[in-house]
């Protein structure tokens, strides 16, 4: 058979856009599905980057221990906003796949636009999903892959937010028309299949239950409809665990009676038993644990100032101070704690969690806690704080 004929056949048996039917389908319910995941995928846009940057903690953004909350809101809206965007994106992709059928046009100049605008679509949607997707598996704490997560679901976000710019851009006119027009998509009472205002509620409200079933690993009073979430908070001491003594290689250097905690700051060296640690004057807060892997809890923390300590190697109270543990594999072993952390009174070395003794997976014999900062960074079973700056 001859190539012409041969594409002609294949043409001939796809699907063609007019063969769906669905009355819901069309500009008007793709331009409303679309602005709830433009606000959706724009917040957990900015919530992201405000959790990227506070790794590296660049000069311009002033990021400090006020609010205690800040960081676990905002990692609580990213998580939040991503959950809502997943059916929104499903239905959205439904409203609009029969135009994977459309035909490219003949016209050279057409057929090269037409071209262009289908690849920015496959990057938007190939973008879109693989943010989601990461994100999901983040929280699920599954890396079925080689690369760094946060470098990665960073690079990709700013790939997905510029072609959803690009595309809004493009689709203005249709958007607009869609939005506030009075044009008729070609809905009627009579068709059969569910109406749009049965496929909008039905995709609103697939949201709203994503987002509870999962929402209470980080909002308190959903807790117990959060039924799929991965973190059900149960955990020793009321507060689960991100990663257990065990599996950070922690257990044995944490358990061993001649441990000593090391300040150094220069030459100047002080050793300090777990005995002596609880002799210095202890502090209580109320702070929490806000896991990028999806989770935050508060707890109640007693511990020393960690100025206090600085103030045994007549170090400043705004030092930075290095922070490393004992812990031999995996990472998150060590982390920095900036000047104005330090400084802050609520910033402890803590030795009790929720009125105990910290549990060995809480990090025993001591472990950081300071407001507003990452869960990665409360470094567990510290060994060492050395003042660097
Ligand atoms: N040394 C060390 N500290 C660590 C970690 C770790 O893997 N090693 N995990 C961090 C992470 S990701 C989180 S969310 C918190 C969780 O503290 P928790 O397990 O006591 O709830 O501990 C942090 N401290
Ligand atoms: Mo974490």
């Amino acid at each position: 058979m001859a190539l012409p004929d041969l594409v002609a056949q294949v043409e001939r048996r796809l699907p063609h856009p007019d063969d769906f039917t669905s009355p819901a389908r069309g500009p008007r319910t793709t331009a409303r599905l679309g602005l709830a995941l433009g606000v959706a995928f724009g917040i957990c846009f900015l919530t992201g980057m405000w959790s990227h940057y506070q790794y590296s903690m660049p000069g311009w953004l002033p990021i400090g221990p006020n609010p205690s909350w800040l960081y676990r809101v905002t990692q609580g809206v990213h998580v939040i906003s991503g959950t809502a965007a997943i059916p929104l994106l499903l239905v959205k992709l439904w409203s609009v796949y029969p135009r994977l059928f459309l035909r490219p046009p003949r016209e050279i100049r057409a057929l090269a636009l037409d071209g262009l605008e289908r690849a920015s679509i496959a990057v938007l949607v190939a973008s879109g999903i693989f943010q989601l997707a990461t994100g999901v598996l983040n929280i699920a704490q599954w890396y079925p892959w080689e690369f760094s997560f946060r470098r990665t679901h960073e690079a990709v976000a700013w790939i997905a937010i510029g072609s959803i710019l690009v595309h809004v851009a493009v689709k203005l006119p249709v958007i607009r028309e869609a939005l506030v027009g009075r044009a008729d998509d070609g809905e009627s009472e009579a068709s059969d299949g569910p109406s749009r205002r049965a496929v909008l509620l039905g995709a609103g409200a697939a949201s709203g239950l994503a987002v509870l079933l999962t929402a209470g690993q980080t909002v308190p009073f959903l807790r117990k409809v959060s039924v799929l979430g991965v973190r059900d908070g149960d955990g020793p001491q009321d507060l689960p665990v991100n990663r257990t003594a065990r599996a950070a290689g922690a257990r044995e250097a944490a358990q061993d009676p001649s441990f000593v905690l090391e300040v150094r700051h220069g030459a100047k060296v002080v050793s300090l038993t777990r005995a002596q640690l609880a002799e210095l004057p202890q502090r209580t807060h109320r702070l929490p644990i806000a896991c990028v892997e999806g989770w935050s809890r508060n707890a109640t923390w007693t511990g020393v100032a960690i100025h206090d300590l600085l103030a045994l190697v007549d170090a400043p109270a705004d030092s930075t101070v290095k922070v490393r543990s004992m812990q031999t594999r995996g990472a998150f072993g060590t982390s920095e704690l900036p000047g104005d952390f330090v400084s802050d009174p609520r910033t402890l070395l803590a030795l009790e969690l929720n009125g105990e003794v910290l549990d060995l997976d809480h990090g025993y014999p001591c472990r950081i806690i300071a407001p507003n900062r990452p869960g990665v960074m409360q470094t567990k079973w510290v060994r060492n704080l050395e003042v660097v700056a």
